[in-house]
């Protein structure tokens, strides 16, 4: 974790400060710490705890994710402030994808479900919100990005690419095997926010970082087993981030880490399961 030696408690950063659940989730983790133990800092603690706990299951041990099904509506803008997001599992902290060990800042992404799309929340840590990309099927992926890869019929062939930028720009593309087919005039039909605790291409600041929101139509989605998916059907799928540009570290982060230099690594996605 970052720490910043010039945070004290008035100025200490509270990371997507509109985004509510970040009030109750990870500020230990994405800033320096009160050293006066008080009780909301307890609880960010055990969960903090918790996720690292299943983060680390799912880096080395495949352990299924559950997707909560949404409450209510989900406004796909950016801010995680839905109630549904602040009862959903969180998928992480991201770890390093070579190795499967913590990574340089803190990525937490959380799925949910209603009948027509899967929600995909991220929330990243970045000192330095950058891009260079502002239009759609850009070549996103080498620079700073938040994606999900997902495999609904579990055939580790027919899956779907989703990145999004902090310029709120998406890139998606289908596959009919590791690598191969790729199309990307495919769209996923996704809407989708980013929101952003800082600045966007200004080295001179530092920022907080910035948090993204996609829901993605199971309607447009490869290899569908059926129309939408039923409750304990389970899917295949993994979450990335890179962090790469000027200012960032070269850094590929990952829910189930793929242990090598390639994040189509299919035989390493993880498992998703959709529950009440
Ligand atoms: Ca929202
Ligand atoms: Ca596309």
């Amino acid at each position: 974790m970052t720490s910043r030696p010039n945070s004290s408690a008035a100025a200490r950063p509270t990371l997507l400060a509109r985004a509510a659940l970040l009030s109750t989730l990870a500020s230990c983790a994405l800033a320096a710490c009160s050293s006066k133990p008080d009780p909301q800092e307890q609880a960010r603690a055990a969960n903090q705890a918790r996720a690292e706990a299943i983060s680390r299951g799912a880096a080395v041990g495949g352990a299924t994710y559950l997707v909560h099904r949404a409450k209510g509506p989900i406004n796909a803008d950016g801010i995680l402030d839905e109630a549904s997001w602040s009862a959903a599992a969180v998928a992480g902290p991201l770890v390093r994808s070579m190795d499967g060990q913590p990574a340089t800042a803190h990525t937490e992404a959380r799925l949910l479900w209603d009948d027509e799309n899967l929600y995909v929340g991220f929330l990243s840590e970045d000192a330095n919100i950058s891009t260079p990309f502002f239009k759609d099927d850009e070549q996103l992926y080498t620079s700073n990005v938040v994606e999900i890869f997902i495999n609904p019929s579990g055939d580790l062939k027919r899956y779907a690419e989703i990145e999004l930028n902090p310029a709120n720009a998406l890139f998606d593309a289908t596959f009919t095997g590791r690598r191969q087919g790729m199309n990307l005039a495919w769209s996923s039909g996704a809407k989708h926010g980013v929101h952003l605790d800082g600045t966007l291409n200004d080295a001179r600041d530092i920022d907080r970082g910035w948090s993204a929101e996609l829901a993605i139509p199971f309607a447009n989605l490869p290899g569908m087993p059926k129309p939408r998916p039923q409750v304990g059907d389970e899917w295949r799928f993994n979450l990335y981030r890179l962090r790469q540009g000027p200012g960032q570290p070269g850094e590929g982060q990952a829910f189930r880490a793929p242990m090598i230099g390639d994040f189509h690594n299919v035989d390493r996605f993880g498992t998703f399961r959709f529950v009440e």
